[in-house]
Parts: C-alpha cells; sequence; structure tokens
C-alpha cells in the first residue's frame, strides 16, 4: 500500500477535522438510549431501545449526506461515496451492550466513524474509495448467543440459517427481531451478501489495565485471543427442602458447584497466567427458597491466546461432564455455545496505523485483545487491524467504563488519519 503527498496532507487535514465537542456529545447521545441510572447502558440488540439508537444513527448518516444499507442480519452500513469504483475501506464496531454496560464498548468505534466522515466533509476531501461505517448486530451475544452475530453472519451468510432459530430469554427469536427490526425501517434496502472490503479497521476501548498501566494513549492490537463459551446444565430432582434426608437428595446445585469448581480448576492449570475464565450466567429450576434445585444451568466464558490450551480445555470440559462420577449424583449436559480461535491481524495494516500515531505524535504499544470484537471475522473477508484507546481502571461491561475525552478524541484522530489515507489507496 502506498500514498503520496498530497494524500498525506488530505489525511493530516481530516486528523484536524475531527471535532472532539461533536464527538463527545455523541457518546453521551447514544448513551440516552437505554440510559439507566447508575450511568451506564442497557441497550440488548435489537430492542425498542437499541431501534431507537439505529434510527439517531441512520438519521445522523442521512444528514451527512451519506447512504444506509442493511442485510439478512440487520447490520448497518452508512456509505460515504468514493470518486471511483473501487472497494470500500470499512470500519465501525457494534451499538448493542451489555445489561449493565458501559457508554463506549462498541458505541465509540460507530461513533468515531461517523465523525471521521463528519472530518471528511468539514475538511472537504474527496477519497477514491468509499468509507463504510458498520453497526454490527449483537455483538455482545448477552441477547443472542453467540456472539457476534452480525458480523460472522456477514462473512458466512450461511450462519444465519442456525442463527434464525435462536432465541432470547423471552422466546423471542432472532428471525422475530429481524422481522421487527425491517418493519421499524422499511425504507431500508437491503445489500446483497458480504462486498468485497479493501480493509476494516475498528477502533475500540482497550477494556482492560495494559495502556493506563503503560501511561499509553493509543494501542496498536495485533490479534485477538481465542474463545469459548458453553452452557452446563446439571440435573437432579426437585424434593422438600425440610423433608428429604440429605443422603437421599439429589441437589442439582450441589452437583453444579462441584462441576465449576473442577472447570474452574483445569481452567486455571491448563492456562496458567493467560487463563480468564469465569461462569457469569445462572439459571435454577424451580428457583424456590425450600426446594431442592432440581435443574441448575450455568455458563462458561474461557479464553486463551494458545489454540492448543483452547483444544485442550474443549477435551477436558467435555470429560468432566460426561463422566461417570458425575451421572451417579445426577444428569449432566454441555452444550457449545460459541468457539473462536486467536486471529492476528495485518501486519501492513498495524503499520498504517503505527504511521497515524507517529504523525499525531502520540506513543503507542502492541498488544492482544482480551475481549473478541466484530474484527476477529472481518479478519476473514478483507486485511484487519484495530485500534485502542485506554479503560480507566481497566474497567469494563460496567456502568463505570470511562475513557478520559482526550485518549477518545486522539483515538478518533488516529482512525481518521488512517482511513483518510487507505481511502485513498489504488
Ligand atoms: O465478550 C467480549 O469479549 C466482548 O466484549 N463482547
Ligand atoms: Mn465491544
Ligand atoms: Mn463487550
Amino acid at each position: 500500500m502506498m500514498t503520496t503527498d498530497i494524500y498525506s496532507d488530505n489525511a493530516r487535514a481530516v486528523a484536524a477535522h475531527v471535532d472532539s465537542g461533536r464527538l463527545l456529545e455523541a457518546v453521551q447521545k447514544l448513551a440516552s438510549f437505554g440510559a439507566r441510572d447508575d450511568g451506564g447502558v442497557d441497550r440488548p440488540a435489537l430492542s425498542e431501545r437499541d431501534l431507537d439508537a439505529r434510527r439517531y444513527l441512520i438519521e445522523r448518516a442521512a444528514a451527512l449526506g451519506c447512504t444506509v444499507t442493511t442485510d439478512h442480519c440487520a447490520n448497518l452500513f452508512i456509505r460515504r461515496p468514493g470518486t471511483e469504483p473501487l472497494a470500500p475501506v470499512m470500519t465501525g464496531s457494534h451499538a448493542d451492550t451489555q445489561p449493565s454496560g458501559g457508554k463506549l464498548d462498541g458505541c465509540y468505534g460507530v461513533l468515531a466513524g461517523l465523525e471521521c466522515i463528519e472530518a471528511m466533509n468539514a475538511a472537504g476531501i474527496q477519497t477514491r474509495r468509499p468509507l463504510d461505517v458498520a453497526i454490527w448486530t449483537n455483538e455482545e451475544g448477552t441477547r443472542f448467543q453467540p456472539g457476534a452475530m452480525g458480523s460472522s453472519a456477514f462473512v458466512d451468510p450461511a450462519l444465519m440459517q442456525r442463527y434464525l432459530k435462536v432465541a432470547d430469554a423471552t422466546g423471542t427469536t432472532l428471525a422475530q427481531a429481524l422481522e421487527q427490526h425491517a418493519q421499524t425501517f422499511p425504507a431500508l434496502p437491503t445489500r446483497s451478501e458480504a462486498q468485497p472490503a479493501h480493509a476494516f479497521i475498528e477502533l475500540h476501548i482497550e477494556q482492560g489495565p495494559q495502556l493506563e498501566n503503560a501511561a499509553l494513549p493509543l494501542g496498536i492490537v495485533s490479534g485477538i485471543q481465542g474463545v469459548r463459551w458453553y452452557a452446563v446444565t446439571c440435573t437432579g430432582v426437585a424434593a422438600h427442602a425440610g423433608t428429604t434426608p440429605m443422603p437421599v437428595r439429589r441437589d442439582a446445585m450441589t452437583l453444579a458447584i462441584d462441576v465449576r469448581a473442577q472447570i474452574d480448576a483445569f481452567a486455571r492449570e491448563l492456562g496458567q497466567d493467560d487463563t480468564r475464565v469465569t461462569f457469569g450466567r445462572w439459571s435454577i429450576a424451580p428457583n424456590s427458597i425450600n426446594t431442592i434445585p432440581a435443574s441448575v444451568t450455568f455458563t462458561v466464558d474461557f479464553r486463551h491466546p494458545d489454540e492448543a490450551v483452547l483444544a485442550a480445555f474443549d477435551q477436558q470440559i467435555a470429560q468432566c461432564t460426561q463422566g461417570t462420577q458425575c451421572k451417579q449424583r445426577g444428569d449432566i449436559t454441555l452444550e457449545a455455545l460459541f468457539s473462536h480461535a486467536p486471529v492476528a491481524f495485518d501486519s501492513a495494516l498495524l503499520d498504517r496505523l503505527g504511521e497515524a500515531a507517529a504523525t499525531l505524535e502520540a506513543p503507542t504499544m502492541t498488544l492482544t485483545s482480551g475481549a473478541f470484537h466484530d474484527a476477529m471475522y472481518l479478519a476473514r473477508h478483507c486485511p484487519t487491524a484495530m485500534l485502542f484507546v485506554p479503560s480507566r481502571d481497566g474497567i469494563s461491561h460496567n456502568p463505570l467504563e470511562h475513557t478520559d475525552d482526550d485518549h477518545l478524541v486522539l483515538g478518533t484522530r488516529a482512525l481518521a488519519h488512517c482511513l483518510a489515507t487507505l481511502c485513498n489507496e489504488p
């Protein structure tokens, strides 16, 4: 990838036209859709609040002179046209949030992409390639599992067959949620399946402590660690809490706590210091204070950078939940919900990001992402890379999620510089 001086000047001009007030105001505005009393955001994918947020983003895009299209998984694509019929440069992220999420996870990357379009318009810059800002559906995977549904269905449309049947906790299927989306935005053209892209750059908060610990404002993300999601269901026998003698009970919770302890132990053994494991969602039936639990389902989220460790974890969790010792105390079933291998990003794009940071005289470090992102799927589709800004105290998936304003602005300037450069590449 090469650039001439005129294009470098354009990239500088676009970066300089990023408007901090406009960006920070947009962060607060988007956070108002599903705002929580504690300052966080609760905006499940394709919920009414998410549809309201999408309406705000679509209206902003139209005011910028952009076209907006959607696809079979309600991904949104906001396009600033280029002067030549070339494959677009893509950026963007997700706008759905955790139930007690922050204002920035995903949303920052979407709004920074829109701000880059504003900056290109303000600088009066035309680019050879179109610029697409993507808003990927259901990245968090909390309403519908698995996560990153929209970006995975973009690169592998065949996944939709399975995804459409997935239901949320109320029994609403993705198909029904997509139908509601289509009825909400009837005028939104649906684009054909995945079109080629020149590159995809995702700007995101780090959601961990590394940049803050290093006192650095920007991180160039070389890749994403692998992830495994499982659901483990332990089945016992409901019985009276007061009358049933202890030796004859088949308490599903006793079994679940025991199995959780086994999984936690081998996860830490296998992955050592790089292990990340948690058991975040529990559902109990009949969930009554004075009835012995008949069924307990808990989720497992295991992450690691080494594919061999991930494979060993798959093997051990299968053994642990199908071993005979468990069967005598009750039944156990294991459901695989989500699996993605570690991803390495495109080295030439990483260089572009380094050049953008250097132009802005911003010191950086290279790091691997502990969180997964839509970029892990886009990496199959086109040259892909990510840029991070620091998270205060490394906190995310929490209303306290925060990044300093000057870091949010600097990250957006670096993204703008990089996108303007890429949009003028042959
Ligand atoms: O779970 C994740 O890594 C992402 O934040 N959804
Ligand atoms: Mn995210
Ligand atoms: Mn997240």
